[in-house]
């Protein structure tokens, strides 16, 4: 039995359930609420000393950090592979991974999309436009490192797809994402392409029907 702990709108969690939905592991969700005016649940500290979502639990496995838990749902359990056989791919899947987490989420998810998630006058536009240059560099690099490949490292989805395209999901809700998109097609269709599949509807963010500035 396999139980994720986490929210429907959290980055993070989605790359977890997509790794476990691309693989055809069913699992247990149960909904975490980290950023709720009520306090973590002491109990949750036990799961995650960092008080961050997701965790993650197999028999007596029990994991926190999307890395590891990725990693070991596509190495523990039968499905298609999630990691690159060729040491090119894998390296190049591994890159895709590290700007994610290192300048994807920071940037494209909180200081523009957060921001830009806020009612029009509370949007800190300082922060955005700072922002911007650097989320160019961002999309743009994907957009090379992608090039005319189907998916992200290689011929096959792999971890690197179900990082990215969260990030992007929610960044393309912005009007500056939009744009950014649709100037770097190749990145755009193969967001397309990667929300059409099973894994991405069945881990859809609430906001991706309700629009970005529904409260
Ligand atoms: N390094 C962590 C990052 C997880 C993370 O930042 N999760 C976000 C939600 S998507 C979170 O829990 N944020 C709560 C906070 O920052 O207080 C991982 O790879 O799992």
């Amino acid at each position: 039995m396999v139980t994720v702990f986490g929210a429907k709108y959290s980055v993070y969690t989605r790359i977890v359930r997509l790794a476990l939905e691309e693989k055809g592991v069913w699992y247990r969700f149960s909904e975490v609420d980290i950023f709720a005016e009520a306090e973590v649940p002491k109990a949750y500290f036990d799961r995650h000393p960092f008080a961050k979502i997701p965790a993650f639990e197999h028999e007596d496995c029990r994991l926190y950090e999307t890395g590891a838990i990725a990693r070991f749902v596509d190495e523990a359990f039968d499905g298609p592979d999630l990691q690159p056989s060729s040491a090119v791919d894998r390296a190049r899947m591994n890159q895709v991974i590290s700007i994610a987490d290192s300048y994807g989420y920071p940037k494209l998810v909180w200081d523009i999309f957060v921001e830009r998630k806020r009612k029009e006058d509370e949007a800190n536009e300082e922060r955005i436009i700072d922002a911007l240059p650097f989320a160019e560099t961002i999309v743009d690099e994907l957009s090379r490192l992608k090039s005319d490949d189907q998916w992200l490292a290689g011929a096959q989805p792999s971890l690197a797809d179900c990082y990215v395209a969260p990030m992007l999901v929610l960044f393309r809700l912005t009007p500056e994402g939009g744009a950014m998109l649709v100037e770097n097609q190749n990145l755009g269709d193969w967001l397309d392409r990667f929300c059409a599949r099973a894994s991405a509807v069945a881990t859809q963010f609430p906001i991706e029907a309700s629009g970005l500035n529904s409260k």
